[in-house]
């Protein structure tokens, strides 16, 4: 289906995208795996300025993903100038994003770190993420993400209700240490690493604690985190109309936490929460510019620069499709209280070929309108792979990486 200029003209269209921006995770362009063992890439990054000429490279090819985020343990070592690691994303033509504290690492977080029966655990925490604020701050980011490992094992481990109460006193703690101007963001996972039970396992429990907190604290929705046949669109809507969505975690899951490609195994749901988004900006009168969209992916087959910028594109060409749900067809179709033509709106958006719109986007902001096939062209892998390996034969140290 050809595009409609009477649904949306191109440069109302222009603008949406040129608002959507997508934040890359430092994580992404590292060595990771599973639990069972790590397939190694010569040219994954193993340091951080690595990882930004990453980032900086997906940023120069598509044009949306201006920020990167950062996971502290893993990105940033102690003594560290966190300035120096701020310029340094800039020599590479982007800033630091979200900034991720590590609660679940250190062999003190065995019970948990918030929730710990173990006050040395809770301290422990409060310190690192005081230390998160403070390279918050000194790198000029204002979200603060925090995910937790919290949970227990076995029925009767602790005290839950308990737990609940150390989990609300932490974020309250936190909350009044951040300065104003930053964002927390609470995020939930309904199980993994802990089995029995997880401290913030679902959306309700999320948007309790940041509402508690106070109220520069939202809801962070990693697409991955739920159980199955989960709606995950009718979350997005609800925590919307609340005011309470901060900001997602792109990734696809088939099973589990499986931190697939956005979009690789189901992206009519994707493209269900992109419309979701885009009505309550145009019927609901509600502020979207705020939300923070961000990739939270593991490739531990593809090769990483390829994959983000398959990720990004594809985030991109749903966004699109979601803008253009004819929302006046839609409105008319649902007061007639007709059900094929209103789910048809979505149908024909969602199945209309956003490539030549992107194409023409990426044309006007003198971007290659193929950024897959013009980051192939310029050999950075081979060029990168080559560097990598001589720079850590020189350092002494194996390929490995940041997780997992
Ligand atoms: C979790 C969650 C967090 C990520 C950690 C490493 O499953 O998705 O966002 O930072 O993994
Ligand atoms: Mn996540
Ligand atoms: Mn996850």
């Amino acid at each position: 289906m050809a595009f409609q200029e009477t649904i949306m003209d191109r440069d109302r269209l222009f603008a949406r995208l040129d608002e959507f921006k997508i934040e890359t995770p430092s994580w992404g362009f590292a060595d990771t795996g599973t639990r069972f063992g790590k397939f190694l890439q010569p040219a994954a990054a193993s340091t951080i300025d690595e990882k930004l000429a990453d980032a900086g490279t997906v940023h120069k090819y598509t044009g949306c993903c201006p920020t990167v985020a950062v996971h502290v343990l893993w990105d940033f070592s102690v003594g560290v100038d966190a300035t120096a690691t701020a310029a340094l994303a800039a020599k590479n033509g982007i800033r630091i994003g979200s900034i991720n504290p590590n609660l679940f690492q250190d062999q003190l977080y065995k019970f948990g770190s918030a929730c710990s029966p173990d006050e040395r655990a809770i301290a422990h925490a409060g310190q690192h993420v005081m230390d998160c604020i403070a390279i918050a701050k000194a790198v000029k980011s204002d979200l603060l993400s925090l995910w937790f490992a919290d949970g227990t094992n076995y029925p009767g481990q602790d005290d839950l209700t308990t737990r609940k109460r150390r989990m609300h006193g932490a974020l309250r703690q936190w909350h009044d240490a951040m300065p104003p101007g930053m964002t927390m963001l609470v995020e939930y996972k309904p199980f993994e690493p802990a089995f029995y039970h997880t401290d913030i396992a679902d959306w309700g429990m999320a948007y309790a604690f940041a509402r508690s907190a106070g109220p520069d604290a939202k809801v962070l929705v990693d697409t991955g985190h739920h159980l199955q046949g989960q709606n995950i669109e009718h979350i997005v809507a609800f925590l919307l109309d609340e005011e309470m969505l901060g900001g997602f975690h792109f990734n696809d899951r088939k099973y589990a936490d499986d931190d697939l490609t956005l979009g690789s195994i189901d992206p009519y749901a994707v493209f269900r929460i992109f419309h979701e988004i885009r009505n309550a900006a145009e019927w609901h009168e509600k502020d979207v510019s705020k939300i923070a969209y961000m990739v939270d992916q593991s490739h531990n087959l593809k090769p990483k620069m390829e994959a983000m910028i398959q990720t990004v594109t594809t985030a991109q060409e749903l966004y699109t499709k979601a803008c253009l749900v004819d929302r006046a067809k839609l409105r008319d179709a649902q007061t007639r209280m007709n059900i094929v033509d209103a789910e048809e709106c979505l149908r024909t958006a969602f199945f209309t070929d956003a490539k030549p719109l992107l194409a023409e986007w990426r044309k006007k902001h003198n971007l290659d309108p193929d950024p897959m096939a013009a980051y192939r062209a310029s050999g950075y892998e081979t060029r990168v792979a080559k560097e990598r390996e001589d720079s850590r034969a020189a350092r002494g140290v194996r390929a490995g990486g940041s997780y997992a």
